[in-house]
């Protein structure tokens, strides 16, 4: 019996990741710096879940100028991109995807309770909600876990399993909702079923696992 939807972040609840990215060149271009990242090696840099660990993988692999000056300042850059991605957040830019704002208000009505599984940080999980359905719907949330939570971001189940921890719920009682193949991870091998809306940029991954795979949630497409 299905008693909790556990909600990814970015790409599930809004195609937010066109955003991140715009924040994460804005940073780079403040800091001096002349890194940018185009659409095709973010969608590659994706891969690696959390903004702190998706610089670092950059630094590393693919060894940008002043690369050895940055490397012990990614925690700097970080937060720098996180402010501007909340100024660029609160500019208004972002809708949540079609079907989210309906699914949240059933589960509320039907008494199936919310969680949010998500790399990203609290912050950003305020702001989204400040910036469309408002911050007060997240008090229908009983369990909010993010990056700052846990030691590995997705695809670690360790998001997954504090959620089931803190919801004190069995896995076969939730479903999670991603857009991902690291999220998709995750969430199986926390032992959650999971079904996929398939975001902008995860188009190409493997959804192998999936319970269903939509476009998005509209009703016709996913109900409780
Ligand atoms: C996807 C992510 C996030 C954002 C960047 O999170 O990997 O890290 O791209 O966010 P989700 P931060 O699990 O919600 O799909 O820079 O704030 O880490
Ligand atoms: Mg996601």
């Amino acid at each position: 019996m299905l008693k909790a939807l556990i909600f990814d972040v970015d790409g599930t609840l809004a195609e937010t990741e066109e955003l991140h990215r715009k924040a994460f060149n804005e940073t780079f271009a403040e800091f001096g710096l002349d890194w940018a990242w185009n659409q095709a090696l973010y969608g590659e840099l994706l891969k690696v879940a959390g903004g702190q660990n998706r610089i670092r993988h950059f630094i590393e692999t693919g060894q940008p100028k002043q690369a050895g000056d940055f490397v012990d300042r990614v925690a700097e850059l970080h937060r720098h991109k996180t402010q501007t991605y909340g100024r660029l957040l609160a500019g208004g830019q972002i809708r949540l995807r079609p079907g989210i704002k309906d699914l949240i208000l059933q589960a509320i009505n039907k008494g199936v309770r919310l969680a949010i599984a998500t790399s990203t940080s609290r912050i950003n999980v305020d702001r989204l909600f400040a910036a469309t359905l408002g911050e007060a719907v997240l008090e229908h949330f009983d369990v909010i876990c993010c990056g700052d939570d846990v030691a590995e971001v997705k695809p670690s189940p360790q998001l997954y399993l504090l959620a089931l921890k803190k919801l004190q719920l069995p896995p076969e009682n939730c479903l999670a909702i991603e857009d991902s193949e690291i999220g998709l991870s995750a969430a199986r091998s926390a032992g959650i079923p999971a079904i996929i809306t398939v975001s902008t940029y995860c188009q190409q991954d493997d959804f192998t696992g999936a319970q269903e795979i939509m476009t998005d949630l509209v009703s016709g497409n996913f109900a409780l």
